[in-house]
């Protein structure tokens, strides 16, 4: 089935947050963000603003009725400003004006007046000055500490890894209006309706119900709407709430990217013990992690980190830190992977090290050390159904490496302006929430007396297709067509208590629940059927719309039965729960089954780079991917290839430049550089691994939305490859790996020092 949204996307009948029609009276909100990174407010000056024709009210902290408090895992972070700022871009006040033009022209007429306090912008610095989030958290098995002794080889070195901009089509943005009395009807663009409705709670010290969150769609979250919806909705909420009218507010695109956080940039030193034969048996990895401001989603994500520090590998001794840093930057927060491809980068890198020190390719590391059935991942869960080392032998044989692999030799010994390199990328990505009690979801389920069904889910469609998944699995276990079938809104009203949709789970959580809902009806219709054809229900079945005794068609149909069922006032609304079996996690310990399954795959990369200027290009992608028994192929191929595109962005170019103040200066689509059709590797192929499936992922089906972006780390050690065929000194982990620093790359003498001081203090030499 395709994709049920693709003609409405293509005409653009789909409808988003801009596309509502306005109330009357709808007012406009604009942001007023800090200039400074770090400061203390002295003197707020609203006067010269206020006084401008179109607007009506600003609003600061000191407006607010309930807590001046949105922080979502950490109590850290305010809606407003009150006394200091943490960084540019950070709310202090909301103009509400009659246009959004009267708005921001209102803005540039406010002054505020700061005094400058010192700003910290990189973790190591952060560190240093001992200005963390939260503790280290540390994960650990075996021990490390005993096993340099016994290496045959030892090698450390360092990483750096930039942040990533989300970039999603459609900016940040609400809009709400007040109901009959103290009711609030919010519409937002957010992955989390439910966050919404309990922060707006919080804030205008309302309780919940008196709050509805409803969304159609999202031009893309990216994880960028998990936890960072939330403010935009809750200023439009409070402005409607008490002007009594509706409010809207829309980020530009400037604001978006000065005021929301990114992935997290991380900067960490890894220490990796081989054997003889190239086993490894011992890592140690520190990782210092730019939290930004505020805490937000980092210390989920300190813990996918840690939960992905061995990636696709079996490693007996490790230990693993995160130093979750504060900085003057926008609190970072959730991007598709979560965290988990800081820590892949990382063993990656360490891999690479120890391929380039021993002169093996790291692809013999690599395959040597994939976790294996019944290896423990060092976090406790035990590896069952992997998938590696068939994978490995699939992509062999589908793809021919061996023989890419001698092409490349010897297109490098006999070329000198082009140099060619390769490297695999494994993935082993853990699917469930890393917070177990996230992993719950609801599904309510109308089925009409027309016999037409509506359904609700938690799950939010942000471009991923899960409405098309869920409308799969209704008609499937209904036995109904789709066309009787409708996708509602997500709504707080009709399923409440949602975890996001997020961490690749939306399909699994909500589709499991919406599986319960459907086959409770199923049964009451069953019994009915049961009943009017005097035949036991263990011989009934729906197919196509018909219901057959033993295969056999009877004078029943949906419809038919379907008022049947309901002039014998039988129930035909079911609500369905589900709660992810097996997964627990003892956080105090770092051990327990975190996962209720692990996706697996392997990409093969093939680039050429460019001697004389360092342009690069991707010339091929072979992946062979664990999507289980897919349920839609041609979606899960879509998340495949934007996935690794997107991973690719963040390897190569994509690169966020700040001042030494932390503003930032790639502010714009003309400085910050994302992939374009034309960076697309010109043969891309994804093609599945033959599989089962994996009885807790719906259908079967495997999560699919966040994996793949992984693979697009490969790019980074195929183009280092490259770089080192024709410069052996490049030995650098800093990505993104750009065209600049492979120009640089290409012609440094020998392993440059890192670029600072502090980051040149490794804290295993
Ligand atoms: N695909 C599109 N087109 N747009 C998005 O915003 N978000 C990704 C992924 N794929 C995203 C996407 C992220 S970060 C996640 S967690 C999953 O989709 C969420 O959806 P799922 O749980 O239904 O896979
Ligand atoms: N969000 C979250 C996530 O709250 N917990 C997670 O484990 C997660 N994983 C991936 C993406 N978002
Ligand atoms: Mo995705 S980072 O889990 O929203």
């Amino acid at each position: 089935m395709k994709n049920i949204d693709s003609n409405g996307h293509v005409t653009g009948k789909s409808l988003y947050l801009d596309d509502l029609p306005l109330r009357q009276d709808s007012l406009f909100g604009v942001v007023v963000g800090s200039e400074v990174a770090h400061g203390k407010i002295l003197d707020i000056d609203l006067q010269e603003a206020e006084n401008d024709p179109g607007v009506i009210k600003i609003f600061t902290y000191k407006d607010i009725p309930g807590e001046n408090q949105i922080g979502g895992i950490v109590a850290d972070e305010g809606l407003f400003a009150e006394d200091t700022v943490h960084f540019i871009g950070q709310p202090i006040a909301l103009i509400v004006a009659t246009s959004e033009r009267a708005g921001r022209e209102a803005r540039e007429k406010v002054n505020i007046k700061y005094k400058k306090l010192k700003a910290i912008t990189d973790p190591r610095e952060a560190a240093a000055n001992g200005s963390y989030l939260l503790p280290p958290r540390t994960f650990a098995a075996g021990h490390p500490e005993k096993q340099w002794d016994r290496c045959a080889y030892v090698f450390t070195g360092s990483t750096e890894q930039a942040g990533q901009e989300h970039l999603y089509l459609e900016t940040q943005g609400a809009y709400s209006y007040p109901m009959e009395t103290e009711n609030l009807m919010v519409h937002s663009s957010t992955q989390s309706p439910t966050a919404i409705q309990r922060t707006i709670a919080k804030v205008l010290a309302l309780p919940m119900h008196r709050i509805q969150v409803d969304v159609v769609r999202l031009g893309g979250g990216f994880g960028g709407k998990e936890d960072q919806a939330t403010p935009w909705a809750v200023m439009s909420a409070l402005a409607a709430h008490l002007l009594k009218k509706p409010v809207k507010v829309v980020l530009s695109r400037h604001d978006d990217l000065h005021m929301t956080g990114k992935r997290h940039p991380y900067s960490s030193d890894f220490r990796i013990g081989l054997s003889k034969d190239l086993k490894i048996l011992a890592y140690e990895v520190e990782y210092f992690q730019n939290g930004g401001a505020a805490n937000d989603l980092s210390p989920a994500i300190t813990e996918r980190t840690l939960f992905h520090t061995t990636n696709a590998y079996y490693i007996p001794h490790v230990k693993s830190t995160v130093h979750s840093c504060k900085t003057n930057l926008p609190p970072n927060t959730a991007f598709r992977g979560f965290g988990g491809p800081q820590g892949m980068f990382v063993i990656e890198s360490a891999i690479a090290k120890a391929a380039m020190e021993l002169g093996v390719p790291a692809a013999v590391i690599q395959e040597k050390n994939f976790i294996k059935d019944n290896d423990v991942f060092y976090y406790g869960q035990k590896a069952k159904k992997v998938n590696l080392q068939k994978i490995w032998k699939a992509a062999h044989k589908e793809y021919g490496f061996i023989k890419k692999q001698k092409e490349i030799e010897q297109f490098n010994s006999q070329n000198t302006l082009l140099k060619k390199g390769w490297a695999f990328m494994p993935i082993a990505f853990g699917i469930s929430f890393t917070n177990t009690s996230m992993n719950q979801a609801r599904a309510l389920v109308h089925i009409y007396s027309d016999g037409s069904v509506g359904v609700s889910t938690g799950a939010i469609e942000m471009g991923q297709g899960v409405n098309t998944k869920m409308l799969q699995v209704t008609e499937q276990t209904l036995g109904i067509k789709p066309g009787r079938i409708k996708l509602e809104t997500t709504n707080t009203s009709r399923v409440a208590n949602t975890s996001p949709t997020a961490a690749s789970s939306g399909a699994d959580l909500n589709g499991k629940a919406l599986q319960i809902a459907c086959s409770a009806l199923l049964r009451r219709l069953k019994a009915l059927a049961s009943n009017l054809l005097n035949i036991p229900a263990t011989q009934i079945e729906f197919l196509n719309e018909q219901v057959l005794v033993n295969g056999n068609a009877t004078e029943w149909n949906w419809e038919k039965l379907i008022q049947k069922a309901f002039l014998s006032r039988i129930n035909l609304t079911e609500n369905g729960h589900y709660a992810t079996p097996v997964i627990h996690f003892d956080k105090a310990a770092g051990k327990g089954h975190p996962f209720a399954y692990h996706v697996y795959g392997l990409a093969f990369y093939e680039v050429t780079v460019d001697v004389i200027r360092g342009t690069y290009e991707i010339d091929e992608v072979d992946v062979i991917h664990d999507f289980g028994k897919s349920m839609n192929p041609i979606l899960d191929l879509g998340q495949a290839e934007g996935g690794i595109v997107q991973g690719i962005g963040y390897a190569t170019m994509e690169e966020l430049a700040y001042d030494a103040e932390g503003r930032l200066l790639s502010n714009s689509l003309s400085t910050y550089k994302v992939p374009d059709i034309y960076a697309v590797p010109s043969v891309l192929k994804v093609k599945p691994l033959k599989t089962s499936g994996h009885p807790l992922a719906i259908l079967k089906s495997k999560a699919v939305g966040e994996p793949p972006l992984m693979y697009g780390l490969g790019a980074y050690f195929a183009i280092q490859n490259a770089v080192r065929a024709f410069n052996p000194e490049f030995k650098e982990f800093d990505a993104p790996l750009t065209p600049e620093k492979v120009l640089m790359g290409l012609y440094q003498k020998k392993e440059a020092t890192a670029k600072k001081q502090l980051k040149s203090v490794n804290v295993f030499k």
